[in-house]
Formats: C-alpha cells, sequence, structure tokens
C-alpha cells in the first residue's frame, strides 16, 4: 500500500530589495508551471517567499519596515498565483511577512501557509524560534533582526489533515530546534514543510565555513525527519541579496532520514521527489512507537524549563 505525493520543493534565488511582488510572483508561477509539467500534486516555497530577507537590515521607521509585510492573503498580487494553483490542482506553501489586526491591536508574523489543491487556505503557522535580537549589535558581521520584527508565533505547531495526508509546517529556525518535530510527530505527522532564508556566514562566528552551516541545516532536518518518522522538506531562498549571502541547500528528506532530492544550484530550482507517505509508518510502530517507548514521567523540564540549570 502506498500513498504517493509527488512534492516539488521550489527554491528560489535572491529577491533584491528592489524586486517587486509582481516579478516574484512571475518566478514562483514558473516554477509552478514546472511542478505542474513533472506532475507535482504539493509544491513547497520558502521562508518570506516574496521579500527579500529583510530582517538583514536595521530599520526604525514603521513605515518602512511595514512594506515588507502582507495585510491580506491572497492579497492583489499573490491572487493569480493562487489561480493558477487551483487551476493546476497543485496544493502548496510558502513563507511571507504578516500584519494582522487581532484583539484591536497590530502584530506581525513571519508566516507560513498551507493550500489544498482546490485552493483553500487549510492552514497556517506563524514562526515560534525567533532568533537574532532586537537592538542594533555591531560585534555581528550582519544583523538578524527578526526579534524586532515579528512576534513569537501564537499558533504552536498544528498538524493538518489534507491532501491525503498529516501535513505540518513550520519556519526556518524552527527546523534547528528538536521539539518543533516532536510537537508534531505527537501529532501523526508525515510530512513537515518548511522554508528558510539562512545567511552563509554566521554573524557571531565568521571562521564557522559554509560546509558546517550546511552540514547543520542537513543535520537539523534529517534527525527531525527520523526522529519522528516523518518527511521533511526544507526550501532556500538563496544566492546573493543585495551584497549578503544566503545557502541553498533545498532537500527532501524521507522518513528514515536519508535525503533522496537537493538542490543543485543558488536560484530558482525545482527539486521533485516521490513521497509514500506510508513510508513512515514503519518507524512509527517501530523505533519510535511513542505510545510504547516515551517515558514522560522524566520529560518535565522539557516543558518546564528554558534555559540551562546546571548542578552546582
Ligand atoms: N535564519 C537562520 C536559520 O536558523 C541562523 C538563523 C543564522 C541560525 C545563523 C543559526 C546561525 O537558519 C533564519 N531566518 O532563521
Amino acid at each position: 500500500m502506498s500513498r504517493n505525493i509527488r512534492v516539488g520543493a521550489a527554491q528560489l534565488g535572491p529577491i533584491q530589495l528592489a524586486d517587486t511582488r509582481e516579478v516574484v510572483v512571475e518566478r514562483m508561477l514558473a516554477l509552478l508551471h514546472q511542478a505542474h509539467e513533472e506532475r507535482c500534486s504539493l509544491v513547497v516555497y520558502p521562508e518570506l517567499a516574496l521579500t527579500t530577507f529583510f530582517p538583514r537590515w536595521d530599520m526604525s521607521d514603521q513605515e518602512e519596515i511595514d512594506n515588507f509585510y502582507e495585510r491580506e492573503m491572497p492579497g492583489p498580487e499573490t491572487r493569480p498565483f493562487f489561480d493558477r494553483a487551483k487551476e493546476y490542482g497543485i496544493g502548496f506553501s510558502f513563507g511571507y511577512a504578516e500584519l494582522v489586526e487581532e484583539g484591536g491591536k497590530l502584530h506581525r508574523y513571519n508566516t507560513a501557509i498551507l493550500v489544498d489543491s482546490e485552493g483553500h487556505i487549510v492552514g497556517k503557522y506563524r514562526k515560534v524560534h525567533l532568533p537574532g535580537h532586537v537592538e542594533h549589535d555591531d560585534d555581528r558581521t550582519h544583523q538578524h533582526l527578526e526579534k524586532r520584527y515579528f512576534e513569537v508565533g501564537n499558533l504552536g505547531f498544528p498538524v493538518w489533515r489534507t491532501m491525503g495526508g498529516l501535513m505540518g509546517m513550520c519556519v526556518c529556525n524552527d527546523r534547528r530546534w528538536p521539539e518543533t518535530y516532536r510537537l508534531m510527530g505527537l501529532q501523526g505527522v508525515e510530512i513537515v514543510l518548511l522554508g528558510y532564508n539562512t545567511p552563509v556566514t554566521n554573524s557571531l562566528s565568521p571562521d564557522e565555513s559554509p560546509e558546517t552551516r550546511m552540514f547543520h541545516n542537513h543535520l537539523s532536518m534529517q534527525a527531525g525527519a527520523y526522529q519522528n518518522s516523518t518527511w521533511v522538506v526544507g526550501v532556500a531562498k538563496a544566492g546573493i541579496e543585495d551584497g549578503h549571502p544566503l545557502f541553498a541547500g533545498t532537500a527532501i528528506v524521507a522518513p528514515n532520514g536519508e535525503i533522496v532530492a537537493q538542490a543543485d544550484t543558488e536560484t530558482d530550482e525545482l527539486v521533485v521527489a516521490d513521497c509514500d507517505l506510508d513510508a513512515t509508518k514503519f518507524g512509527k510502530e517501530t523505533i519510535f512507537n511513542f505510545a510504547a517507548h516515551r517515558r514522560i514521567e522524566h520529560y518535565g523540564p522539557i516543558a518546564n524549563q528554558t534555559g540551562v540549570q546546571a548542578p552546582n
């Protein structure tokens, strides 16, 4: 028995400050068309797929900052994309900066949505693990101001039963935290869709090699996949954005932790793999049969303690 879903990981090359959403959507549509030609039924795009990675810029003018956010989804620039995907019968996810009024206040999130093959927004996720800092940091080779521009996500780590499987999402830095995958694993997730924008250099450790950073990227996703017996689709925005390089490494990871397909370039590239969602069953029923093997009576600090409390 197999529940196969052909997935397209739609890596995007760089998006410059000067690039309009219309131009970016045209690039996304070109990848969507290629996915249609290759008979994909689900396409995954990166974090902040509509704009440059603006948290690298130290901005204080709220009007300037808010130019990077979407106030409605779909909006005028993204509606053509939603329409074409529905025409093709292809589901998709992508990340964007969300500006929303809730409880009479404006809120700003680093968000991803999941849209099914009939064009319905099935799910939304708001990034929980925000890396970086709030104030300008002279010790860094480049700024990473996600803690200034976004609030911590308030939707948890949902999993949705859609398009024939159990699907979840996370965003970028979330992929480095085991809790992210386990919270979805405890809901039976069979495929995790995530996008990332990751600088080639670590702003706090310029000596860290690009090879080491790519190792950490794949290690995080492979571990998450293996330890929760789920597919993981990790999609980069890559290349040099206004002089700031982001790394690629888009990959589709099988439930046994092996990478089954990955990008060769640092530009717009569709990486395709057939993902049998039933391939998640063996791990879930044996080595990672949570009900049979987990001992939650010992896990309290994982949920109750934030930082390290070392013995004296
Ligand atoms: N980017 C990076 C990521 O988690 C980062 C943040 C940079 C983490 C350097 C570690 C080292 O891939 C985003 N957008 O979270």
